[in-house]
């Protein structure tokens, strides 16, 4: 079963695109962030405000040239950069649910079912780590309370439980596996909580919730992203702001993930599916609710469809490798983190058709792009090497004040490729609203592929191209573009 946060739609979702971001951001510099005034709309006749609704209406329709997006003044953190970077993570689900063929626990589960035979942490990273994941997430209590470290709040967790006679502690375990391996460590901790009766009492909980925060963000080191899911929380009243400056306390460079209801904590943003989805265009940021700021999407879905807990009898829901394939090129390609549900099973391992899976996706993207087609490029004007070095660390910048550019490339012999990469450089912002990429033929520059926002990393497939010049067409940019990385690829030869 899916979670069931149902995600607000802003007016920029809604009309996705730039007709949308272009009418919120002029109401957005008019009013400044503040209340449409009511009294304008009251003293204006209702004809007046329709012309005008209508005109408004015309422009933005009418025209195809309307500027895409107009937050490229936001920023990212140093943090979000380099968690950008990480491109791809999981996340880990383990508890009584996996014991007891369940997705959301209701909290009555006795600790005793929490048994599992041999528990081995670093079989789930190696796992992982061969699918490409550079940070793993571990659901520390998920929505049943029960908690996989033995926290001194509560006893409702491993210490109550059979396994390793009630002295272990999964979130020690796993989270020195990752680091052993090199990935990035974070964890999930659930603010809704079915089984401790201080839920009811706000204030209590808070109290609570704290403490575990406390033991979580102090205890086992560096946390490289913090979830705090808002599902099932409806009508229950937290005190975030106090929480996360609990947290910043212990962590200050931890990326705060939260969702929809607790928007306003959030360094990334939930993809509002859980599908490995993010539609395009994809504009890291974002206004909702009323704070604007760098929210780059992270977009989290099962590797076993619908299911982020192990259950009996579901090999058939396990994600085929195209899919998965498709849902790299549909996160990850649009520029945004994808986060791969993983459910070990009741004997404390990832199941072996998963492992394979996983393996298999890994190797299938490192295969892809391993051979970058601009190792062939003529070197003569080296102009542009800094943006097609196949090293992301470096980047070129177009000429300071400008509005577009040209990367053109050349080569000594025809080159076939059915794919392009691009990367922008997102320290100064995200800049690139309108490219296209080009090769010339007997009847000059031709369009293989066009979009808006590049973002992180853009991947575009097209039907494959013969061809000795190409180009990389920054169309409109707000200032100047900042381009790490122009790719090809023949992703057919690949296969
Ligand atoms: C959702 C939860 O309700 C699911 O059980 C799962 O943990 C998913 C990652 O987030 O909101």
């Amino acid at each position: 079963m899916a979670g069931t946060r149902t995600p607000i739609k802003t007016f920029q979702e809604v009309f996705q695109g730039e007709k949308g971001l272009l009418l919120t951001g002029l109401l957005e510099a008019t009013y400044n962030g503040a209340e449409f005034p009511a009294m304008c709309v009251r003293r204006c006749p209702r004809a007046v405000i329709c012309i005008l609704s209508l005109l408004i209406c015309f422009f933005l329709f009418a025209s195809n040239n309307t500027v895409a997006q107009n937050f490229s003044g936001i920023q990212p953190s140093p943090q979000q950069v380099a968690w950008q970077d990480l491109e791809i993570g999981v996340i880990f689900h383990f508890g009584t649910n996996t014991f007891l063929d369940r997705e959301w626990g209701d909290g009555t589960a006795v600790p005793s079912v929490f048994n599992p035979g041999s528990v081995d942490a670093e079989q789930w990273i190696e796992a992982v780590k061969a699918a490409g994941a550079k940070y793993v997430i571990l659901v520390a209590k998920h929505h049943d309370g029960f908690c996989l470290w033995p926290s001194e709040l509560t006893d409702y967790s491993v210490k109550s439980s059979p396994w390793k006679s009630g002295k272990g502690d999964l979130v020690r375990e796993v989270a020195v596996a990752a680091r052993r391996n090199g990935l990035k460590f974070g964890i999930y901790l659930s603010p809704w909580d079915r089984h401790d009766p201080r839920y009811s009492d706000a204030t209590a909980y808070d109290k609570y919730y704290f403490g575990q925060l406390d033991e979580l963000s102090s205890g086992y080191g560096e946390l490289v992203e913090f979830w705090m899911d808002g599902a099932g929380s409806a009508g229950h009243t937290y005190d975030f702001d106090r929480i996360v400056q609990e947290l910043r306390m212990w962590q200050p460079n931890t990326m705060v993930f939260a969702d929809v209801a607790l928007y306003k904590y959030a360094d990334l943003r939930w993809v509002g599916n859980e599908d490995g989805r993010v539609p395009y265009e994809n504009w890291n940021a974002v206004d909702r609710s009323g704070y604007l700021r760098w929210r780059p999407v992270e977009a989290d879905t099962p590797l076993r469809k619908l299911h982020w807990f192990w259950h009996p009898n579901d090999e058939a829901s396990l994600k085929s490798l195209a899919e998965l394939v498709d849902d790299y090129d549909q996160t990850v390609g649009r520029g945004a983190q994808l986060v791969l549900g993983i459910a070990p099973d009741r004997n404390g391992r990832v199941p072996d058709a998963d492992v394979i899976r996983l393996k298999e996706f890994g190797e299938t993207i490192r295969k892809r792009y391993s051979h970058n087609l601009m190792k062939e490029r003529e070197r003569s004007l080296e102009e542009f090497s800094r943006a097609l070095d196949g090293n992301p660390e470096t980047f070129w910048s177009a000429p300071e004040g400008s509005h577009n550019a040209v990367i053109e490339v050349n080569f000594k012999e025809p080159v076939t490729f059915d794919c392009a990469l691009t990367m922008e450089w997102l320290n100064d912002g995200q800049h690139v609203q309108k490219y296209a990429v080009e090769v010339m033929d007997s009847e000059g520059w031709k369009r293989v592929a066009e979009g808006q926002a590049i973002g992180h990393k853009k991947i575009d497939h097209f039907a494959p191209v013969t061809a000795k010049r190409v180009r990389l067409n920054l169309l409109e940019t707000t200032s100047s573009a900042h381009i790490r990385e122009f790719q090809l690829y023949n992703t057919q030869a690949s296969r």
